[in-house]
């Protein structure tokens, strides 16, 4: 079918957006027909394709001996073999010499509207170095592991880039976990230097940090050294010999401004980032070196279409995947502009995103559904106080945009013209798998559309079976990307049951979709047992665990409610130890328990006491009945397996006098 034959068809299936024909000649990929060539070659020459990219993007020491080898039975993948590079090099002294020296790298807004840094290339690469030399002063070497808890502050940002000129691993730990949580995943990972801050500042307000971390050190005894950056006014406790702040660390006389990178293998680890799964214990998921920073870099032009005098920004937090690969390696490794803000969309008012993109003349913008969403409620008045006419390409990440939210966004931010990039991907991907480009692919809003070229997505039935036009199913991709996670740090077991046991020779998302007869994508959500609160992969036994650990607590189930801003919230049904009578307090008094157990994002919204919970004859929760309970339905599906029905009847009601 021709190029215009195809978007005929697509427009009469609902409202069709179609690309800037305009900006098509200086794209980086400028139409569908350029799309369906890249596409088809991709997938035909992976090798081919990819290794030229690696090429393209990536400066190597050595260069590799072979694209790729897989084998999906044990599994193992290994992209650009025999390759040598640095990803410090690559996103810093590179651009040293190749006209970038004095561009800016990162711009940082802080929270106060006052606090702004830029810098440089030079800059950038001078404070990394520093860094280095101090971690490797605390004995850090190639391999080691090192966790950072921490703010959306710069020294985040050069601590990832520490990390990496000496091969070191780095675990970020999103600010808002709790200590527990801190505990765990330093523990899973055995880092031996911890570095934080004293606090974090947030809408107007100074949460100490420390405390946590230092709860959380209590417990792990691989951590010999934690570095504290000042960031706040608070008074921070520091242990002996263990604690230091990083300005004393930084200024120390025997710390130099040069520091080599060390030659890492294309498969040497690069970071390990927990997130959480469908049991109890998050995974930390692992990403190496070649592969991941050509997959960022990649997706970073051919989606954003960044060029040399953009001003980028994605409003993710590092703490997460998307801060990772698309506010500091994506972007840096192409040497662009990316912009860090420590704040929130809504303080001190719900035009701060806005006020910012007016002040530094953002040009691409990158943030979640959740934030369209709340910031809709409060009006498009607040839209209207800048001048946002320096944007080109807007994109939406972590959750299915729904319709309402994508044309509010493409009117009121998009002035009613701008492409929304709308990206499918996850923390094991390591980067965008579908998605528009933006002066190509014609947009439906609520599909994120296409595969990106090379991305072989398909949808599936259980037994593996294609699925038909619009028959949803499970989303697998059946063919490496550089990309894609390398293992579960310390269990090669659950890496392997996780997403190569599902479907032979193929990844499994763990996501629920459909795609329609143009071949675009509609992602439906978690089939697992996660959810997606606010963009964030909560998993439910996670909560759940967190709930029985309690004294007053038998049993505990967690559920994702739909929530008109957080796309789902939690809602936890919970079984009292008998003769316990829930009351207000022991309802207050659940809820701090979950946060301090896991953190402020983990906290139940409702909590309903239960005399009792569906189950089996075996004894297994029916969580899909659980599910209907909170949307308010009474399609329960076959219920002839439960042991009491009447539980159901109990619950209902239950449910009726909470909400
Ligand atoms: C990047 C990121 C991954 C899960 C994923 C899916 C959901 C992400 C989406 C989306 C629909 C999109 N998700 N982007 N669903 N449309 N554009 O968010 O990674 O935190 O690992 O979450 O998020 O369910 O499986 P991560």
């Amino acid at each position: 079918m021709s190029e215009e034959k195809k978007i005929e068809s697509l427009q009469k299936d609902g409202q069709i957006f179609m690309p800037d024909v305009e900006k098509r000649e200086e794209a980086w990929v400028g139409g569908m027909d350029e799309y369906e060539v890249l596409h088809k070659r991709a997938l035909e020459d992976p090798e081919g394709y990819w290794g030229e990219r690696a090429t393209e993007l990536l400066t190597w020491f050595s260069d590799f001996d072979s694209v790729l080898e897989a084998d999906y039975e044990t599994p193992e993948f290994k992209w650009f073999s025999g390759g040598r590079t640095n990803v410090s090099y690559n996103c810093l002294d590179r651009h040293l010499v190749d006209g970038r020296r004095n561009k800016a790298a990162l711009i940082w807004q802080g929270e106060p509207e006052e606090d702004v840094r830029v810098y440089t290339y030079q800059m950038l690469h001078t404070e990394v170095c520093r860094f280095a030399n101090v971690l490797k002063k605390k004995g850090v070497k190639r391999g080691d592991r090192v966790a950072l808890y921490m703010p959306m502050i710069p020294e985040l940002t050069i601590a990832m880039l520490a990390c990496t000129r000496l091969g070191a691993v780095h675990s970020i730990v999103f600010a808002g976990f709790s200590s527990i949580a801190l505990q765990s995943r330093i523990d899973d990972s055995a880092a031996r230097v911890l570095v934080t801050s004293d606090a974090v500042l947030r809408a107007g307000k100074t949460i100490a940090l420390k405390p946590n971390a230092d709860e959380a050190l209590k417990d792990c005894p691989s951590v010999e050294q934690c570095i504290v950056v000042q960031r706040g006014t608070n008074d921070v406790s520091m242990v002996e010999g263990r604690d230091s702040w990083w300005h004393d660390e930084i200024n120390a006389e025997d710390i130099t401004s040069e520091c080599p990178y060390e030659e890492m293998d294309a498969e040497d680890p690069l970071f390990i980032l927990y997130t959480s799964g469908s049991t109890g214990k998050p995974k930390g998921v692992l990403h190496t070196t070649g592969g991941y920073l050509t997959y960022a870099a990649h997706t970073t032009q051919h989606v954003f279409d960044v060029k040399d005098d953009d001003v980028y920004w994605c409003t993710a937090d590092i703490g997460w995947i998307t801060g990772h690969s698309y506010i500091v390696y994506g972007p840096l490794a192409l040497g662009a502009t990316s912009v860090m803000f420590e704040g929130v969309p809504s303080y001190p008012n719900p035009d701060r995103f806005w006020q910012i993109v007016d002040k530094f003349k953002v040009n691409i913008f990158y943030t979640a559904p959740t934030v369209i969403r709340a910031l809709m409620r409060e009006g498009e008045e607040w839209t209207r106080k800048y001048d946002l006419g320096s944007l080109r390409v807007l994109g939406s990440v972590g959750e299915p945009i729904n319709p309402e939210a994508w044309l509010w966004y493409h009117k009121n931010i998009g002035g009613g013209k701008l492409p929304i990039v709308d990206t499918w991907w996850q923390t094991e991907t390591g980067g965008i798998m579908i998605s528009a480009l933006p002066y190509a692919t014609p947009l439906k809003p609520g599909s994120a559309t296409r595969a990106l070229p090379g991305i072989s997505a398909k949808i599936v039935r259980r037994d593996g079976s294609p699925a038909g036009p619009n028959e949803g199913g499970h989303l697998i991709i059946d063919k490496p990307w550089p990309g894609m996670l390398r293992t579960v740090w310390g269990d090669p077991e659950r890496y392997k049951s996780t997403y190569f046991s599902g479907f032979s020779g193929a990844y499994e998302a763990g996501d629920g979709a459909r795609c329609d007869e143009d071949g675009y994508f509609w992602i439906m959500g978690r089939l697992d047992d996660v959810i997606n609160v606010s963009g964030h992969r909560m998993g439910t036994a996670e909560i759940e665990s967190a709930l029985v650990a309690h004294a007053d607590v038998t049993e505990a189930a967690v559920v994702g409610m739909p929530h008109e801003v957080k796309g789902e919230t939690i809602y936890a049904y919970v079984t009292l130890r008998s003769g316990m009578e829930p009351d207000d307090d022991l309802l207050k008094d659940l809820k701090a328990w979950v946060r301090k157990e896991i953190g402020p994002i983990a906290t139940p919204e409702f909590i309903q006491f239960a005399d009792g919970l569906p189950k089996t004859r075996s004894g297994k929760i029916m969580r899909r009945v659980l599910r209907k309970i909170v949307e308010g339905s009474d399609q329960f599906g076959d219920t002839s397996t439960l042991a009491d029905p009447g539980v159901v009847t109990d619950l209902i009601e239950g449910n009726r006098d909470l909400i």
